[in-house]
């Protein structure tokens, strides 16, 4: 019988063990994870350029800063404000503007991603209701990795560098 106490005792042991383990595991998994999203990935600067009410798309920009040792891919972007919204980059070729769609966006390692009118924008179509000066528009970004990252676009009608006049 004495031998069979010990077995019980050692089973006993363990499963705290194991217990103690899951336990570190999941705490390291949400640290993880609370890094990704508050660290590693950054938006600033997020702002939708304000339109007429009956404006069809309207478009956003943002500064993407990626803090990570390795390359993320946005692919996604969605808001309750609008009902589609793509990843798009205009492109002056001869003097004429032109918007390509683009599937996901990458950003280097320990580098930022700039969207500017002109350049990269969030083309946000189907907008739910007119977007007035001031309001604040939550979109969640989505990368390639399945990191989702909720934003606060500002409807803005310029950009704070750009002067009045450019359109
Ligand atoms: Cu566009």
């Amino acid at each position: 019988m004495s031998s069979r106490g010990a077995t019980t005792g050692a089973v006993a042991i363990s499963w705290r063990t194991q217990r103690i383990v899951i336990l570190t595991a999941i705490l390291l998994q949400l640290a993880a994870a609370i890094a990704v999203a508050d660290d590693a990935l950054a938006v600033r600067d997020a702002w939708i350029r304000a339109a007429p009410p009956n404006a069809p798309v309207l478009a956003g920009y943002m500064t993407l800063e990626n803090h990570s040792a390795a390359a993320k891919a946005l692919v996604r972007a969605t808001s309750p404000a609008f009902g589609a919204i793509t990843l798009h980059r205009t492109q002056e070729t001869r003097g004429i503007a032109r918007m390509t769609h683009l599937p996901r966006l990458e950003i280097a390692p320990h580098a930022q991603l700039v969207f500017k009118p002109g350049g990269y924008h969030l083309m946000l179509a189907q907008p739910k209701r007119p977007l007035h000066a001031g309001d604040r528009i939550p979109v969640e970004l989505e990368y390639a990795d399945g990191t989702r990252a909720a934003a606060v676009f500002v409807v803005r009608r310029e950009a704070r560098d750009e002067p009045a006049h450019q359109h």
